[in-house]
Formats: structure tokens, sequence, C-alpha cells
């Protein structure tokens, strides 16, 4: 077993298993601006590599030691496709769809969420740093505190956090607030969530809170300070740029135009088929808009790009044909024969083809009905090399926080997102590039290493250790 001074716990591992049977590292944000501190401190990282029922041993990748855990069919399902993924993921996202309490599914996360701690308490050196990512994994902090005291820990949760009316639907409440608790450090994506949380544990706990910092009671007596504190994440911004700035990249951009007919406007969403996404909400205004003549088919294309996900949880069964129906719908209704009013994709592209999107499209779509942040506002921001496009955002995307230049609006207001549709269309290029400027310089200045960066000095100042890599 290594021993890592630096130690990244999350449900999945930062590869993927490629066909001819060796490692792809898989292209996330969080591996690129972890990277540099997994390097510089002999790094771990701890997590699934997404097969069921595979042992792997520990292995060496990219100069990181990566830990494989095990995971059962059956883990799989009550551990992750239920509770973390049928219970938390809709409770989370305000009940958008209705949360399924199962007492199996709570079993199977604490032992799963055990068996994550006691591999990161194996993996750790003596005062190391471990940073727990996630809900999948919210009570790996106080398990790994039980187990190794001496460590710093820090927790990061990429979703919201509900409000406490909602919260306290959960069954087991306490001990998800407690486990959340064996952090240092606990990172929400807006300040509202961190201010949830505190709620939360004041209403459920009764543990006091002072600003951001959460007294918790210790055996001995004594207590300790947690703190919960908003960290927004954010995307590896200059690889974006240097994407959208390759010529064949821009190439790939003014053919997408044309194989969609060249109509004045492309309208864009990206998200992964899940329900927070406001996909409908998004097909439902565009609908309409046809249909009151405010657009014309051979004028204004949606690409939608829904990438599977969840394909065997039934609320996401549901969706995909619910939104398969509405597509199906209004392309009958309104296509001509050069022209499609929605191109719809149940498909996923590489990052090279996203990007030549991002270029190709005068309107970025973002209505999510709740979202952490949404990772996709921000990649398109970032891409416009030209500073032209308009980004329509949710108010009830983290991202909303930030991004105050771009067209936010209510998805749940058809009426309003319609109005905003327009708005974006018919937006002048001067009003665009003053926005885009605007919303490009915050990404720009607050990219994903900056992320990392502050979440960990924070938790080096916490216990007053020197920081990771330092
Ligand atoms: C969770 C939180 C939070 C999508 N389709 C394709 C593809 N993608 C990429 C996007 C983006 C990522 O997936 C999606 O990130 P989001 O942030 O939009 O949403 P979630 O997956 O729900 O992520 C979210 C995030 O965690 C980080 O904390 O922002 O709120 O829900 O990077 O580009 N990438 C490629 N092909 C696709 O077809 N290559």
């Amino acid at each position: 077993m290594p021993h890592a001074d630096f130690v990244v716990v999350a449900n999945r591992l930062p590869v993927d298993h490629d066909p001819e049977g060796g490692w792809r590292r898989s292209p996330g944000g969080l591996v690129t601006a972890l990277e540099p501190v997994m390097r510089k401190s002999d790094g771990a990282w701890v997590g699934w590599a997404g097969k069921p029922d595979v042992e792997i041993e520990p292995f060496e990748a990219d100069g990181m030691q990566l830990i494989p855990i095990s995971l059962s069919a059956e883990d799989v399902e009550l551990y992750y496709e239920g509770f973390s993924n049928d219970t938390i993921w809709p409770l989370y996202h305000d009940v958008i769809a209705a949360p399924r309490y199962r007492r199996e599914w709570w079993n199977a996360y604490v032992a799963v969420n055990r068996r994550f701690a006691e591999a990161a308490a194996e993996a750790a050196a003596e005062g190391g740093t471990v940073w727990v990512q996630d809900y999948q994994l919210q009570l790996v902090p106080k398990f790994l505190r039980e187990l190794r005291p001496d460590l710093t820990i820090g927790y990061f949760h990429h979703i919201p956090f509900p409000a406490y009316g909602l919260y306290s639907q959960l069954p087991w409440r306490k001990q998800v607030l407690e486990g959340l608790l064996g952090a240092d450090v606990i990172g929400f994506q807006r300040v509202a969530d961190a201010g949830n949380f505190a709620r939360a544990v004041r209403r459920q706990l009764r543990y006091e809170t002072k600003a951001t910092g959460i007294r918790v009671p210790q055996e001995d007596g004594s207590t300790r300070v947690a703190l919960a504190k908003a960290f927004p994440i954010s995307i590896d911004a200059s690889s974006y740029i240097a994407l959208a700035e390759r010529e064949d990249i821009q190439a790939r951009a003014k053919e997408i135009r044309e194989e969609l007919g060249n109509p004045k406007t492309i309208l864009l969403g990206v998200d992964r088929l899940d329900y927070t996404k406001g996909i409908r909400h998004r097909m439902k205004a565009f609908g309409e808009l046809l249909q009151d003549s405010r657009v014309d088919v051979e004028d204004v294309t949606l690409v939608q790009v829904a990438s599977p996900s969840r394909e065997r949880v039934e609320t996401y069964m549901q969706l995909r044909d619910e939104i398969e129906l509405t597509v199906g719908r209004i392309n009958g209704d309104y296509d001509t024969m050069g022209h499609t009013a929605i191109r719809y994709l149940h498909q996923a592209f590489p990052r090279e083809e996203m990007v030549a999107l991002y270029l190709a499209a005068d309107v970025m779509l973002v209505t999510a009905l709740r979202d952490g942040m949404n990772l996709v506002a921000k990649e398109y921001v970032a891409s416009r090399i030209d500073n032209r496009g308009v980004l329509v955002l949710s108010e009830f995307a983290g991202a909303a926080d930030e991004l105050g230049s771009s067209l936010l609006v209510n998805p749940h207001d058809i009426q309003g997102l319609k109005d905003t549709i327009m708005r974006a269309i018919e937006m002048p290029a001067s009003e665009q590039g003053r926005r885009m400027r605007s919303l490009r310089r915050r990404v720009r200045e607050h990219d994903v290493e900056d992320w990392s960066d502050e979440f960990l000095s924070a938790l080096a100042q916490v216990r007053g250790t020197e920081g990771v890599g330092s």
C-alpha cells in the first residue's frame, strides 16, 4: 500500500478502462485541477473503476497512485443507483423528482462509505491530507476521522444542499450531518448551500455556528471548529481557450452550421440527460415560439446534446421517453425537408466536438431547475474567444452567482423564458460583446486551479498545517 501525503477520495477513479485492456484518463476538470498537487505530494486517488464485480490491485498512472474500490453489482444497485441517485440526488435538488427512502439502500450506503474510508485510512501517510468528493461519500469524513484522527480532512459537495424544510425529510438526517462534520472544511458551491447546511446542523444537532464556523463537540468534552463555506468550482479555462483557438475546431464549427442548413441562429443545450437540467422547459418554450410564429424553423434551430446518464434508474428512463416524445412532436409539427426544429443527440461527444458546438452556437441555453454549479455555462463562455454569443442562464444554477452578465431566467416561468430567448436571438453584437467580455473575465480569473488552491489553503489553515505539497 502506498503512503501518500495527499489522498483524494471520489466515487470514481479518474480513469476509464479502455477496450484494449489499459487505462485511459478521463478528462474531467477535477483531475486537471488536482494533478499538480498530486505530483508534488505523491498523491493517491481512491475510487471505483466503474465496472462491478472486478477486483483490481492498486496501480500507478500519470504519476498518481490509483487505489480501486471494488463494488459488487448489488453495491452498485443499492449504494450508487439507489441511495446516491434515487434518494440523495432528487432530495438535494429540491425534490424535482420524488426521492425514495429505502432502508436497504441506506444500509448499503453506510457499508460502502465505510469501505472507502478504510481504503483512504490505509493509503494516507501520518499527518496527511485527505480530500473527499461529493454526495456519494457523505459519511466518509466521520469514519475516516475515527480511524485516523491525525489526518486533515476536507469534503467538497458538488451538488446543492437543500433548505432545511426539505432536508428534514431524510430519515437519516442526523447521521448524514454527523458524517459530513467529520471534515475540517466542508465546501459548497454557493453561500446559500453552506447556509442551508449550517441551519440543518443547528436545528438537528443543536451545535453552535458562528459565521462559517461550526463548533463540533468531541468525545473528551472539548470542541473542534469545522468550517462550512462556499468554494465555487470552475473549469480549466485555458484548455477551452486553446481548443477554441485551433483552426480545425473553428472549421468544424463552420461545418456544423452548414450541416444544419445555415440557420440564422443556432440555440444550443448541452446536458447529461437529467431531470434537474430543465430540458423539457427549454423545449416547451422553443416549441411555443415556433407555434406563435415568433421564430421560423428556417431561421432558428435548437441543437440539444443530451448525453446518456444513469440509464438503469427508472426516473431517468421515463424522462428520456418524455423528452423524445416532445422532440418528435415538435419536429413533426414544424420541420421542413431542409430544416429541423430540434436536432436531438442522445450521445456523448469528444471535447473537441463540444467546443466546436460552443463556437457554432449563437445562444447557449442553461435552464437547470436546480444545479450545484453548471460547468457547461462556464465552458461556453471560456470558448467564445470572439466575444460573441449569448448565455441564457437559470438563476437556480450555482453559476448564476458569478455570471451576472448573462441573461438570467427563471425556467419555471415559460413566458419569461420565451421572452428571454427572443431577447438573446435579437441581441445586437455590441451588447453581446460587452456581456461576453465581462463573463469571460470572471471565468479566466477564477479557474479550477484557483478553486482547488483556495480550498486546500483553507484546509491547511484550519489544522494549522503547512498545506499539501509545500
Ligand atoms: C455535477 C453537478 C457541478 C456533457 N456531455 C458531454 C460532456 N459533458 C460534460 C460537460 C461538463 C460536464 O460534462 C457536466 O458538468 P455540469 O457541471 O454541467 O453538470 P453535472 O454532470 O451534473 O455535474 C454540477 C459539477 O458536478 C461540478 O462540481 O457543476 O452542478 O451537478 O464538463 O462539458 N463532455 C463531453 N461529451 C459530452 O457529450 N466530452
